[in-house]
Formats: C-alpha cells, sequence, structure tokens
C-alpha cells in the first residue's frame, strides 16, 4: 500500500461543503470573523464553482418572500411550509430563515446573478415564492463571492470529509482525504458547520442500467451531512420525511415552471386530470388536503392513484400549455412571437438546470410546442431543504424560539460546537437554494458568537487517535492492496466488496422493503424490520469494502454515508405508526394519519460508543396561527 502523509489544518470555524449553505456561511462569517481576528476554512469534495445541487444552474430561486413590497408576510410562508408537510414543521426555524432569505437574493442580485425583471422593473415570478432567472453560472457567481470573503487559500478544494473529530461530547473539527492526492487531513476547528447537502443514491432510481447515476437531485449528495452529524451523537430529526419530486421522465428535469409559470395542466393517458377528477380523495386528509396549493405529497399521491389503476402514462401537457399562453396575442404576428419566446423558455428552464432534460428532448425529437411529455414520481431523496425535511434537530433563534427549541445559538445541533444547515439541518423545508444560503448565514453568524462568547479553545487530538482515524479512512484501500492479486477478475473476491456492488445491495434492500419506486412507496413493520436486519449484514460488509484507488475510496464512503441515512430513515418510518404523507410514502399496516398520536416530530439519536439508536417523540409547537388556510402557490 502506498503512504499517505498527514497534514493538519488548524482553524477557527471548519466549513464543510461547498455548496448554497456553505457559501453563505463563509460570507457572513468573514465579515464577524475578521472584527475577532479569526480564521475561516471551508473544504468542499470538489470545485466550489460547481459544487453540490446548482452545480448545473438553476432557472428559479424558489425561495424569495418580498417582504420589502409587502407581497407576503413571513407567518405566509410559515403557513405555506407547515401546510405543505402536513402539519411536521419547526415554525421558529422556518420563520428566521424566510426573514433573512430576501437579503440573500439581493446579495445574489448584486453579485452579477440575472433575475428576469418585467416592464416595470420589479422581479418576474414563477409562482407566489418563485423568482425567474437566467441561472446557468447561479453557482460561479456565488462561489465568488465565498473566495472574495474567506479568500482563496482557506478553501481546500477536492478533499473528502469522512466523519468528525470529537473532544469529549463537543465537535473539534473533521478528518478526511484528498482525492488526488496521497494526503490525509486533520481539520481541529472551535466550531464545525455541516453543510454537505442531502443523500441520493439510498433508494435504487428509476434509472438504473444504461440510465445509472442519472438523478435529479445530484449524486455526489451522498449523505455525508446525516453520517457526520450522526457519527457525532447529534439529535436527528424528520430522518422518515423522504422527498419524491414528480418529475420528466427519465432525465429528471422540474416541473415547476411548468406548473407555475406555464400553467400547465398534467393528465392521464386517457386525458383526465387527476388534481380535479380525484379532489375528494383530499378529504381524507384533512385539514391539509383542503389547503392551498395542495401539498407537494397530496399532488403526488392524486397522480398515483392513476397510475396504479393503470392510466398512465402521464403526461404535463406542454403544448396545450404553450399554446394557450400565446392565444392571449392579439394578431396572428404577435402570436408567432409569443410562440417563440415561450419555446425558448421552455429550453432555457432545462439547459439552466438540468441539461440532461434538454438532450432527452433533442433525442426524442420532442417539441415541447407540439408534443406532451411523460412526468413520473421519481425514487426518494433525503434533503432538509427542498419538500423533504430530514435533517439534524438544532437551537431555533432566542427571540422566536420556545425553550424547548432553544439551547443557545442558532442552528447549534444538540452536540456543542456542531451547527448545522441548508439539507444538512431538518424540519425547516422549503428553504431552497436562498433560504440554504440565508440559513448559512444564519448558522456562520452563530457559530462565530459561540466562539468569542464561549472562549472555545482548540482541541488536543492525540497522535494515536489520528493513526487511528487514518487507518480506518485508508482500510478500504488497504483490503484491495492486500487481497486483489488472488483473483483473476478484480470485482469477484472473496476478502472485499467494490462499492458499486456495495450501493446496489443498498438499494436493492431500501427499495424492496423501505418503500422505493418498485414496492409503489409502500412498506409496513414486517418489511421494515426484514430490511433492519439485512442492513445490519451491510453494515458487517461494510468492513470489506475495497478500493483501487482514491476515486474509488471516495465511493467507499459515500456509500458508508448512504447507509447510516438508510438506517436512520428505516428506524424512524418503523417508529412512526401512521401513514402521515401519502404520496411520499405509505405504511400498509397504518394506512391513515393519527393527529391525535402522531402531530410530533420523530426524532432519533446514534449514540456512536454503544452503535445504539434512541427513538423519541418532540412536540410541534405553533409560534403562528395554526389553522389551516390558504397560502396560495
Ligand atoms: O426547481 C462534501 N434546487 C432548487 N432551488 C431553487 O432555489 N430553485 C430551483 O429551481 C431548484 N430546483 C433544483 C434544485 C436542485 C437541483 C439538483 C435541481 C433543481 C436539478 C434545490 C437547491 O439547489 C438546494 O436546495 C440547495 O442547493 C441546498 O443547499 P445545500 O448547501 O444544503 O447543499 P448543496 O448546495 O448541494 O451543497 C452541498 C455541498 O457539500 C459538498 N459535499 N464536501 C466534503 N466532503 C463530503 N463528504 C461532501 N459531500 C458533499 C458538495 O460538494 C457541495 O459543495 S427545483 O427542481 O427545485
Ligand atoms: P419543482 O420544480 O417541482 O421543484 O418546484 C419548484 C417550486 O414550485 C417549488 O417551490 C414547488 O413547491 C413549487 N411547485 C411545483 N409544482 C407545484 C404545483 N403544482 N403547485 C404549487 N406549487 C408547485
Amino acid at each position: 500500500m502506498q503512504d499517505f502523509k498527514t497534514v493538519v489544518v488548524d482553524t477557527d470555524f471548519l466549513i464543510l461543503g461547498g455548496g448554497m449553505a456553505a457559501c453563505g456561511a463563509a460570507v457572513e462569517a468573514a465579515h464577524w470573523a475578521k472584527q475577532n481576528g479569526l480564521k475561516v476554512t471551508m473544504v468542499d469534495k470538489a470545485a466550489v464553482d460547481r459544487s453540490g445541487a446548482v452545480a448545473m444552474g438553476l432557472s428559479a430561486i424558489n425561495q424569495y418572500v418580498g417582504l420589502k413590497d409587502g407581497q407576503n408576510t413571513i407567518e405566509d410562508y410559515v403557513n405555506y411550509v407547515r401546510n405543505d408537510l402536513m402539519g411536521v414543521t419547526r415554525e421558529d426555524l422556518v420563520a428566521n430563515i424566510a426573514r433573512h432569505v430576501d437579503s440573500s437574493v439581493h446579495l445574489f442580485e448584486k453579485w452579477g446573478l440575472p433575475i428576469w425583471t418585467d416592464e416595470n422593473g420589479g422581479y418576474v415570478h414563477e409562482g407566489r415564492w418563485q423568482l425567474m432567472i437566467n441561472g446557468e453560472s447561479y453557482k460561479v457567481v456565488v462561489a465568488e463571492a465565498t473566495k472574495n470573503a474567506i479568500g482563496p487559500e482557506n478553501i481546500y478544494e477536492r478533499v473528502f470529509i469522512t466523519g468528525p473529530l470529537m473532544d469529549g461530547d463537543r465537535c473539534a473539527g473533521a478528518y478526511g482525504f484528498s482525492v488526488r492526492e496521497n494526503t490525509f487531513y486533520v481539520f481541529r476547528s472551535k466550531a464545525t458547520l455541516v453543510a454537505m447537502g442531502g443523500a441520493v443514491h439510498v433508494f435504487k432510481p428509476r434509472s438504473s442500467g444504461e440510465g445509472q447515476g442519472r438523478a435529479w437531485y445530484p449524486p455526489w449528495n451522498a449523505g455525508a451531512s446525516a453520517y457526520f452529524t450522526l457519527k457525532a451523537g447529534a439529535e436527528m430529526t424528520c430522518q422518515e420525511v423522504r422527498f419524491i419530486p414528480v418529475r420528466f421522465k427519465d432525465a429528471y428535469g422540474p416541473v415547476g415552471a411548468w406548473f407555475l409559470l406555464f400553467k400547465s395542466r398534467a393528465t392521464s393517458a386517457l386525458g383526465g386530470e387527476y388534481m380535479q377528477e380525484r379532489r375528494p380523495e383530499l378529504e381524507n386528509w384533512l385539514p391539509y388536503g383542503h389547503v392551498k396549493p395542495v401539498p407537494a405529497n397530496l399532488r403526488n399521491y392524486l397522480m398515483m392513484l392513476d397510475v396504479m389503476e393503470g392510466k398512465g402514462p402521464i403526461y404535463m401537457r406542454t403544448e396545450e400549455a404553450i399554446k394557450k399562453l400565446a392565444e392571449a396575442a392579439p394578431d396572428e404576428k404577435t402570436y408567432k412571437k409569443k410562440m417563440k419566446e415561450l419555446e425558448s423558455e421552455a429550453w432555457e428552464d432545462f439547459l439552466d438546470m438540468t441539461i440532461s432534460q434538454a438532450i432527452l428532448w433533442a433525442a426524442t425529437n420532442t417539441a415541447p410546442e407540439e408534443k406532451s411529455s411523460e412526468i413520473a414520481a421519481a425514487e426518494p431523496y433525503f434533503i432538509g431543504s427542498h419538500s423533504g425535511a430530514s435533517g439534524a434537530w438544532v437551537s431555533g433563534p432566542e427571540d422566536l424560539a420556545p425553550p424547548e427549541y432553544f439551547w443557545g445559538y442558532d442552528n447549534m445541533s444538540t452536540v456543542k460546537g456542531l451547527f448545522c444547515a441548508g439539507d444538512a439541518s431538518g424540519a425547516s423545508s422549503h428553504k431552497f437554494s436562498s433560504g440554504s444560503h440565508a440559513e448559512g448565514r444564519i448558522a456562520g453568524k452563530a457559530a462565530i458568537r459561540y466562539i468569542v462568547k464561549e472562549n472555545v479553545a482548540l482541541p488536543t487530538i492525540s497522535d494515536e487517535t489520528v493513526e487511528a482515524l487514518k487507518a480506518e479512512t485508508y482500510k478500504p484501500i488497504k483490503n484491495f492492496a492486500d487481497n486483489s492479486a488472488s483473483t483473476t477478475q478484480k470485482d469477484v473476491n472473496p476478502n472485499y466488496l467494490r462499492p458499486k456492488m456495495f450501493m446496489l445491495r443498498l438499494q436493492k434492500i431500501m427499495d424492496e422493503y423501505a418503500g422505493g419506486v418498485s414496492a409503489q412507496f409502500t412498506t409496513s413493520k414486517p418489511m421494515l424490520d426484514k430490511g433492519l436486519e439485512l442492513l445490519t449484514f451491510l453494515r458487517e460488509d461494510a468492513e470489506k469494502l475495497g478500493a483501487e484507488d482514491l476515486h474509488e475510496l471516495m465511493r467507499c464512503w459515500e456509500n458508508v454515508h448512504r447507509m447510516y441515512q438508510a438506517e436512520a430513515h428505516v428506524r424512524t418510518v418503523l417508529f412512526r405508526e401512521e401513514t402521515r404523507w401519502p404520496g411520499y410514502y405509505f405504511r400498509a399496516d397504518y394506512p391513515k394519519m393519527d393527529e391525535e398520536n402522531w402531530h410530533c416530530f420523530v426524532n432519533c439519536r446514534f449514540d456512536p460508543a454503544t452503535a445504539t439508536w434512541e427513538m423519541m417523540k418532540r412536540p410541534i409547537l405553533h409560534l403562528f396561527r395554526p389553522a389551516a388556510q390558504a397560502a396560495g402557490s
């Protein structure tokens, strides 16, 4: 086996990840750090310019409250989020993000992001909360501001974070490895922010075989946030709340612009509009069945009912929507011009953020103004920033959070010195790219305050600890190097398991037992129990992962991270004995919502010392009017 050198980096505030939340944290923390003579360091497994979910760009900013123009109030946003999550939301966290998100959007614009404006200079809205952008360079713009704020010399790119560095009960940094060089990194810090995104490819994707690797959310967000916080011993929340997005089938193009901007209908192959025809079903999910917009999972559910009755494929009626919008034109010439404009907007929507969808349209001779496109419910994702809610249980802001939700510093997890934001923090959905950036800013400021106020010192980490973490990190390299010569076919070896096979096994377990696509998103106690048993064997076999090179080493650890996310999910779905989010998953043995017993958060904690899990209920406390009411789209 090769030699791997060890580099120890000392910093005050360590930011893990280089995505939207991380970049928000960096710009805000840089300001406060400068005033206090502190150092801020960022570590990303990729290159910040094009890392994370916004790598390809985006075509909309999905959270803009518009407080400046009095368009909406914070309470409006909280109501919208609470309703969309079937009542399960930390209102203090959502409100805190909502009151800061507009300023992140204004910063993006100042830094050079083109936001569409109308003839009066106002922002063009996609829907009530969403703004249209020319977003192909969104991430580059946000990254540039980050580099300017903390200095490129403080950004470590292509360094994969493996796990947390602990100093007793506080988080004191992280360790990981370069995916390009033989270097093991130990980052010692006074405060650490986890912002390494959500988890993709925990479940078997619809795109397997020929389309393997394709997904809606980025496959390189592989559960590092969940692993890190679990391994640090932090309490986690909403681990059952996976997100199933409806997407253009096979290339995962988002649907928001079609439903909201183009005002398209989705119909079954027979022409029926499930959102109308199936409306009576919503009565079974009150009060949430009555709110506007209909919660995302219930929209999914109504579509799934059509699919289960054999009425598929389901189509986004793009040609109908485009023609309807153009028909408002007063004459033929304006009509033609409008048609061209809409056609280019339709392509731009995907070229800005999901290029593979535009390629699929081209490959299948699809002109959206002429032909409908199939849509389908995708496989489950773990993402605290969109319409899922999984993540760490974090402290709310002092002025809004009730005592049950407050323990000192905004966005600090239940572990001292460990902060979380974006996909990494839970129960505060619908923050998207802009809200994640804003939440990063909130967490970044709080982390600096924590360092200064608590006068935190750098930890002492023994050489033995460093050597043990290093040996654990590179074990897959050793497994492979020691054993690969014993067989002629490197993939087949009794002494190690390559990461791809490991991932396929994890995905199969989750798909079949935890309610994936091929199980029609349905599971039950016996299925979950069996899934847990199989996950136990998988955990044993994780010791035998083998990596041929540094790239495969990253793949090994990504899959270990996914496995922990999977177990947290299975245990939480098992604990919550009801079906609260039909359309995300169904408990066949508890097919109804049970407000009396389960109007609560389900939290869990992994004890790293004993490798045991603890499950608990936490109360949902309302800060705003809890009435289920129209919140608008
Ligand atoms: O319409 C490690 N999102 C959308 N948000 C919007 O505001 N508008 C849209 O139009 C959106 N759409 C959309 C979106 C996402 C995707 C993939 C598509 C379309 C195709 C959602 C947002 O992008 C999302 O909510 C935020 O980006 C979340 O921010 P954050 O910071 O929680 O995650 P990140 O940006 O993905 O960054 C994660 C970072 O972690 C790094 N990382 N670093 C070190 N070690 C490890 N082990 C690591 N693992 C991960 C990553 O490299 C990255 O830097 S629409 O469809 O909804
Ligand atoms: P998506 O493209 O599905 O990620 O959605 C982008 C934004 O539009 C998110 O804020 C969604 O919640 C919202 N959205 C998507 N479809 C609908 C719909 N049919 N009704 C209301 N809001 C929607």
